[in-house]
């Protein structure tokens, strides 16, 4: 067993006169280095930055609490299911051999960062990435939550399908054990009609405050009768369509309370679980692409100091999207078309054969080449100035994302992807993948990876230095993007979709938080006589 699998006490020490230890705290120091650039006639002139911060880390890992809304789904019943395996140490049979349970796909619990290198060897040392700071455990996290299907949670496993019959078979009378969902929200508007079968677990009324309040008491109850220190509150229910955002319904956070006092139609279920976490101070993170995050409830976010994140797991072909068209930029070729495939038969997909909740996912799985294509303007040209529409996004790879349900398949989802590129004057290059795996295997770990995280976040301060007290982290943590398909970000800054770009800014946090160095891969030792 990967020594990750068992708790551990903190492992890792660093021994730095910018890094302190508390029995409650680390306490470290870190340059943020940057450059400023200035242009002036045509001239650029580029001054470097820094500035230095104070990260606090409360080292008590409290008993955390996760409620997923969709508890009943795939997603919901595997994640149950494969903690309770890890849990319970179930190994099972396949015509592969003896499975161990493991956490495989989980970038927190199964991969590693390079912690520095051992002067005896000059090798890099690596350690698992969950060994940096205190983190919750996934065997620990204490489960439950909604659905507005009220089935048994082994019953929900079963009618899922991921899990092999095996596992299945002996970790059924575990989840019989779990709580069966909690009723919730069904607005049948926002999801596709084709899920109406399933909504027998449905909080009555038409009544969005007392809808409201409904699911702020589940969430205190569940605090309380679990004695958690922290509930993640997490949407992994069906994709919904996207909100419009309506001037004095939804664009301030007053505005937005006031529309659910009135019971306003264009408040998605999505946006009332997401306003009752905020104000029960438990964080939200949406897995689902739809913008349940409305500008009202980041701003009720920022008000309250409540933490969200998001939006749509990043589980495959986004994924690696987020990475072959970087490369390919970032090589100097030129992406001319990509073209997306996905079939399907999983509920998930059922769902998205309706029109609009396919289009909520078809907005996400399409904005994560727009970064990358913008820092090249060697390869695509920039936008006229004053060009409006789709205009204003400058040249741009013809993109286009087609998701068909085949029920046969199940959750093994098939994804095909053509890169079209211009290479070397004049030349083309054709890229094809076919991806097949389990969707729910790859999307579960990503749960995980950001309930882990977010509530790790939830633990961390910061202050310039200088100032006075340390405050929390913004509200919008989009230090969760590497999970994420469209990445929530604070207003007003940038977002990120390289993956590689995105894990180095998760590595050089954590780091930066035990007073280390982000890896530069400069290895100037390794250059230099
Ligand atoms: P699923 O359809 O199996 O599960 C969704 C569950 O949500 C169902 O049990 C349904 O009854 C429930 N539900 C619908 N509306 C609800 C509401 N208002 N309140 C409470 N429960 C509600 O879907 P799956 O595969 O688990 O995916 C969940 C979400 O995650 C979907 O939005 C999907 O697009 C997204 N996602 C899934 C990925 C995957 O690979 N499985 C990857 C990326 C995102
Ligand atoms: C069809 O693509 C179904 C979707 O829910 C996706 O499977 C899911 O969003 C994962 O997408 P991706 O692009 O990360 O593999």
């Amino acid at each position: 067993i990967h020594p990750t699998a068992a708790r551990r006490p903190e492992y890792i020490t660093v021994q730095s006169e910018n890094t302190t230890y508390t029995d409650e705290h680390i306490t470290s120091k870190f340059v943020n280095r940057g450059a400023s650039v200035q242009v002036t006639d045509g001239r650029m002139t580029v001054t470097p930055t820094a500035q230095t911060y104070e990260f606090r880390t409360e080292r008590k890992v409290g008993k955390t609490g996760l409620m997923m809304i969709g508890l009943g789904g795939n997603n919901g019943t595997t994640l149950c299911a494969t903690i309770l395996a890890n849990r319970h140490n179930i190994t099972w049979h396949t015509k592969n051999g003896i499975v161990q349970p493991n956490y495989i796909g989980s970038m927190l619990r199964a991969s590693t960062v390079q912690i520095g290198t051992d002067p005896a060897t000059g090798k890099e040392v690596h350690v698992p990435i969950s060994d940096v700071l205190p983190m919750v455990h996934p065997d620990d996290l204490v489960l439950g939550g909604w659905d507005i299907s009220g089935l048994p949670m082994d019953q929900a496993m079963a009618r899922s399908k991921v899990l092999d019959y095996d596992l299945q078979r002996q970790v059924a009378p575990h989840m019989a054990l779990l709580d069966k969902p909690l009723p919730s929200i069904y607005y049948p508007d926002f999801i596709a009609a084709n899920q109406e079968a399933r909504a027998d677990n449905v909080i009555p009324g038409a009544d969005k405050q007392a809808h409201l309040e409904h699911i702020r008491a589940d969430i205190r109850k569940f605090k309380v009768e679990h004695g958690l220190d922290r509930v993640v509150v997490f949407w992994t229910a069906n994709t919904e369509r996207y909100s419009d955002i309506i001037p004095g319904v939804n664009d301030t956070a007053d505005n937005l309370l006031a529309a659910i006092k009135s019971s306003h139609e264009e408040v998605s279920p999505s946006t009332l679980f997401a306003v009752a976490a905020i104000l029960e101070g438990a964080p939200f993170v949406n897995g689902a692409p739809q913008n349940t995050f409305v500008p009202g409830a980041i701003a009720l976010a920022e008000r309250e100091h409540g933490f969200i994140g998001g939006d749509d797991l990043k589980s495959g072909q986004t994924k690696l999207k987020s990475v072959l068209a970087e490369f390919l930029v970032n090589a100097g070729i030129k992406p001319l078309s990509i073209a997306s495939y996905n079939h399907l038969g999983n509920n998930d997909g059922h769902n998205l054969s309706a029109e609009r909740q396919f289009r909520s996912k078809e907005i996400s799985k399409s904005s994560v080449v727009d970064d990358m294509v913008d820092a090249n303007r060697l390869l695509y040209k920039a936008p006229a100035a004053g060009a409006t529409g789709k205009a204003a996004k400058g040249e741009h790879p013809d993109h286009i994302v087609v998701i068909k349900y085949v029920p046969a398949v199940g959750d093994s989802k098939r994804a095909i992807d053509e890169y079209y590129s211009e290479i070397f004057c004049g030349g083309r290059q054709t890229i094809n993948i076919f991806n097949e795996c389990e969707d729910s295997l790859l999307a579960t770990p990503l749960i995980l990876d950001l309930t882990i995280l977010t509530e790790l976040l939830t633990r961390v301060q910061y202050r310039r230095s200088g100032e006075g007290e340390f405050a929390p982290l913004h509200s919008v943590l989009s230090l969760l993007s590497y999970m994420c398909k469209a990445p929530l970000v604070k207003p007003g800054t940038d977002v990120v979709n390289s993956l590689g770009r995105q894990r180095n800014a998760l590595e050089a946090f954590l780091k930066a938080c035990v007073g280390l160095e982000g890896n530069s891969d400069l290895l100037l030792e390794t250059r230099i006589w």
